[in-house]
């Protein structure tokens, strides 16, 4: 394979056994003869070496210009011809490094509420080159912490009592955001209270159908029984009615019918995100890049945007990335839709995973990688989904990625990021009006999520729970960042101060999705500035 760019350079030590500096393979692809550069540089690092440095590269380099080569440059420029070579040539991003100091930064905005994310994002410009004295990453800079991986904590066993559990489970901590907003009382006990009084409750949403006369009926339950909850379609909270999905907390707020068999809604509250919630963020300039949906093994899957997306991680426009998050479907899979082996490239599930790992080396080996399984996945397909086993921890072990389970939060430098692989998307989806929720804008669908505080409130459709004696799909604490894929749309905003991304996808549009008009966003990484949440796109396809 011809070592043409950075990421094949990386990938192909990665392959010898080593890590490499970023600013060591830069000066690797910028030499001449890069293979032959890279072959001496293997020679001469010393045996006990894990990492292959600058210094190494730096002597070789020099030997060459000894030996009166003649031709090979000052290093100076090395960065600079490197990523105009070839990676990311479709974007304007590092067409010179001259360009990216003249020009600001020009960001897609998202610290506008409901930024939209249309096809004129991109390509678009990352933040303004930085100085060489940036070009180094300081491990000790970083920092990286898990919370709610329940990898190895499953204790579902499938049964009936494990779903009464969960459900406990969740009305208690959902419920608990809005004990304290209304003075509410069990269903039985509402039932007994004398008729016409003021009345509240907070339970899950049983049932929501329309009456005859076009009203709204919605029985909650909550631990002692259900109690009906009519919205007259004339109130202004019928606007709402249509956001409800099953199996979700709010508190509803009302006025009792005279026989006490019905509550008239005067108010609904939802456990929400609080208006006043302020994110935190890094204290330094370092940015992460979320991805989504890479589907190694389909035949749709996008070599040359994946190439040229890492390639790009290894040019001075992307060396302030210093975290790689991916939010499932890794590789394609099998048997996940009918028919869906027509479409297969690689046809055994391992060795999906060996051609992706293959794909993870081609990043810098000093990035931070989080994952978490997706639907296509070799994990259980009901949520919550537990981290890859050891098998294929093994497989992937290149760069030592955290592998975590979906949905996971990770807290880098300060930032919380919330990750979930999204199925519950295409419910809300299905279920919301379009204005409310679309594959044009799943940011918004994601918005419901935070408002529901659950990434996957609906039980029995599309998204299968494995119930556990926790609700692990709860959102306890308001993330700074939610990140999700899965329906291989971009699309990011902000709503009550969180930012919401849904990455798009390294795979063009399948028959499937040619079937249903699913047209995606293939090839885009969006950059969040863990300093300023801001967002920019960049396009690789
Ligand atoms: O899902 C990618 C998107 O496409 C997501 O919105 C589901 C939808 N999709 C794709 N294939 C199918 C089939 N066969 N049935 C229903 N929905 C589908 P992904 O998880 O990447 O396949
Ligand atoms: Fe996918
Ligand atoms: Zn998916």
């Amino acid at each position: 394979m011809p070592l043409e760019g950075p990421a094949r350079i990386v990938s192909e030590l990665t392959n010898r056994g080593y890590n490499a500096e970023r600013e060591a393979v830069t000066r690797i692809a910028a030499a001449d003869d890069p293979q032959a550069v890279l072959e001496r540089v293997i020679e001469r690092v010393p045996a006990e070496a894990l990492v292959v440095s600058t210094d190494h590269v730096e002597t070789v380099l020099e030997a060459n210009r000894e030996r009166g080569a003649g031709d090979s440059e000052p290093d100076a420029n090395a960065a600079d011809r490197a990523s105009g070579a070839d990676s990311a040539s479709d974007t304007d991003a590092d067409a010179s490094a001259d360009a990216s100091t003249s020009n600001p930064p020009v960001s897609t905005g998202a610290g506008a509420e409901d930024s939209p994310a249309d096809g004129d994002r991109s390509p678009v410009e990352t933040k303004g080159s930085r100085s060489a004295a940036d070009r180094s990453v300081d491990p000790e800079a970083r920092s990286l912490e898990i919370r709610n991986d329940m990898t190895g904590q499953s204790t579902g066993t499938g049964e009936y009592g494990d779903f009464v559990s969960v459900f406990r489970d969740r009305l208690n901590r959902l419920g608990s955001k809005l004990r304290g907003r209304v003075n509410h009382r069990p269903a039985t006990a509402i039932q007994n209270m004398p008729g016409g009084g003021e009345v509240a409750m907070v339970g899950l949403v049983n049932d929501v159908r329309s009456t005859a006369s076009g009203h709204w009926l919605i029985e909650l339950e909550d631990a002692t029984g259900t109690f009906p909850w009519l919205v007259m379609k004339d109130r202004e909270y019928v606007d709402l009615v249509d956001e409800l999905l099953c199996d979700e907390v709010l508190a509803m707020e009302g006025t009792l019918s005279d026989d006490s068999g019905i509550a008239f809604v005067d108010s609904m509250y939802f456990p929400d995100v609080p208006r006043t919630h302020e994110p935190s963020t890094a204290d330094r300039p370092v940015q992460a890049a979320l991805i989504s949906d890479v589907h190694v093994g389909s035949q749709e899957f996008m070599a040359d945007a994946w190439n040229r997306f890492a390639d790009w991680l290894h040019t001075e426009a992307g060396e302030a990335v210093e975290y790689l998050l991916i939010a499932g479907d890794m590789v394609e899979g099998v048997g996940v839709y009918p028919n869906q082996d027509e479409e297969l490239d690689i046809v055994d599930i391992y060795e999906q995973y060996e051609a992706f790992s293959e794909r993870l080396k081609q990043v810098p080996g000093d990035l931070e990688i989080v994952m978490i399984p997706g639907n296509h996945d070799a994990v259980r397909l009901a949520e919550p989904q537990p981290g890859f086993d050891e098998e294929l921890r093994e497989i992937m072990s290149a760069h030592a990625p955290r592998i975590v389970s979906n949905p996971s939060t990770v807290t880098i430098e300060g930032v919380s990021v919330l990750m979930y692989h999204g199925v519950s998307l295409d419910e809300v989806i299905a279920e919301l009006p379009a204005e409310k929720a679309s594959y044009d804008e799943p940011h918004k669908a994601m918005y419901q999520l935070l408002k529901k505080r659950h990434v996957a409130p609906q039980f029995g459709g599309h998204t299968r729970l494995a119930p556990e004696e926790k609700d692990y799909l709860i959102i306890d604490e308001v993330p700074d960042i939610f990140h999700t894929g899965h329906v291989h749309k971009l699309g990011f905003g902000k709503y009550h101060n969180v930012l919401a991304i849904n990455s798009g996808c390294w795979q063009a549009q399948t028959d499937f999705q040619k079937s249903v008009n699913i047209d995606p966003d293939s090839g885009y990484a969006p950059i969040v500035d863990l300093d300023t949440l801001d967002v920019t796109v960049q396009k690789f396809s």
